[in-house]
């Protein structure tokens, strides 16, 4: 099989990534990288060096590609049933890359934050950052929201607005509830009812007991 992507079916940012390659159908072996095994990390790292995932290798095309957002890009160029995933017209497009950049850099980082807090030994806790980042997952929430056209983030076309919104939200939403923003709360859940969705999330399930926000 030409494509290999390398992942973890707990972690946030492959999910928008699997979102696209299950969208799409495109077929590629799937390859769970388990980053607490020294040997799997450098293994791993001899593929990309910064270890982190998830990265997508194209032994056809001899091409590394990492970044979720750049996988989806990559999809959408090669593969003709991920091409709607990235709009060609300029203006949807560049919506979709806005909605991506925001999504990742004014919500999901922040709460990645929160998330890192939570792993820090005792001792070492940053209460004062974890405030912060939560206040930073509001102002995504509040930017986000009036953003959403419905039913998908750009409207009528799933995208990869989609697939960035939806590990965003539902992680967020542990640390920030998403009861007050009753717009993202639909959208979430309907993210949460398309197919390829509902598959990341149940793959991701026998994992959910090592997520540290999970209780609270
Ligand atoms: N900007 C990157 C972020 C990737 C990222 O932070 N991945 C996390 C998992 S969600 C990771 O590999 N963490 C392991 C580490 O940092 O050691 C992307 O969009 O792919």
């Amino acid at each position: 099989m030409s494509l290999t992507l390398y992942y973890h079916p707990l972690s946030s940012f492959c999910w928008k990534s699997l979102i696209a390659l299950y969208e799409a159908g495109v077929d590629f072996e799937p390859r769970v990288v388990n980053l607490g095994d020294p040997a799997d990390r450098a293994a791993f790292a001899a593929v990309w060096p910064l270890a982190k995932f998830p990265v997508l290798r194209d032994e056809a095309r001899g091409q590394t590609v990492p970044e979720s957002s750049i996988i989806v890009d990559y999809l959408a160029q090669y593969y003709p049933a991920a091409a709607s995933l990235l709009p060609s017209d300029p203006d949807a497009g560049r919506q979709v890359r806005l909605l991506d950049r925001l999504i990742d850099n004014y919500i999901h980082l922040p709460f990645q934050g929160i998330v890192s807090e939570r792993l820090r030994p005792e001792g070492q806790k940053d209460p004062y950052g974890v405030d912060q980042a939560r206040g930073k997952v509001r102002q995504g929430y509040d930017l986000i929201a009036p953003m959403i056209a419905g039913p998908w983030a750009i409207g009528e076309t799933f995208t990869l607005a989609d697939c960035a919104a939806l590990p965003a939200l539902y992680y967020a939403d542990y640390a920030v509830s998403l009861d007050a923003w009753p717009g993202l709360r639909a959208y979430l859940d309907r993210l949460g009812a398309r197919p390829s969705i509902a598959r990341v999330l149940s793959e991701a399930e026998p994992f959910f007991q090592y997520f540290p926000l999970k209780d609270g």
